[in-house]
């Protein structure tokens, strides 16, 4: 009986320290990518941390897309990045064989994007300059320091703002 006590205890010491070990390390996280405006990509066989220095490394591109905001307004803006697509294959990765790219924000967002999405040659673009200044993060009032536009999808529901991490699965 006391034995049986003291496995369950000890049982549940290990669950709650493994939350707390994977909370703090989402905090932390949320913190780099929002402050140091880093990246983390993630697939079952690595996990990379991707800095502004190699973003800048990637072919720049420049458009024009209109936000629909939630507050109602639509507004055109000029958006500076580089193609999703482009970042993966920098670091390697196949886009080719996964199902989904899933991409995640400081605050918890996420939006599922399919292969042919990714593979698109100007659809989905992170971007990290609007109207020629660079995007301010979330405390600051922006959308940043990256987010996600899709080109081809006219409302702006999918545009991941405060991009974080980007998994392929
Ligand atoms: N990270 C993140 N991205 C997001 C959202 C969000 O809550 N968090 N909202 C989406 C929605 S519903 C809209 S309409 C657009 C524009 O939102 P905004 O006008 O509030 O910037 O961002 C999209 N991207
Ligand atoms: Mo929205």
């Amino acid at each position: 009986m006391n034995e049986k006590v003291i496995a369950a205890v000890s049982v549940l010491v290990i669950v709650v320290a493994l939350f707390a070990y994977l909370n703090s390390r989402d905090a932390e996280d949320r913190l780099l990518s929002q402050r140091e405006a880093r990246i983390f990509i993630v697939s079952a066989e690595t996990r990379e941390t991707v800095d502004f220095e190699t973003v800048l490394e990637l072919e720049e591109h420049q458009f024009t897309a209109t936000l629909r905001s939630s507050d109602g307004g639509v507004r055109d803006h000029t958006y500076t990045g580089v193609r999703l697509r482009d970042l993966l294959e920098h670091h390697g990765l196949d886009v080719g064989g996964a199902e989904q790219v899933i991409t995640r924000a400081a605050d918890g967002y996420a939006v599922a994007l399919t292969r042919d999405e990714v593979m698109d040659d100007d659809n989905v673009y992170i971007v990290y300059m609007i109207d020629g200044q660079p995007m301010a993060s979330r405390e600051e009032g922006g959308s940043g320091p990256y987010q996600v536009i899709i080109r081809k999808d006219e409302f702006a529901q999918r545009w991941n703002k405060y991009l974080m991490e980007i998994e392929i699965r």
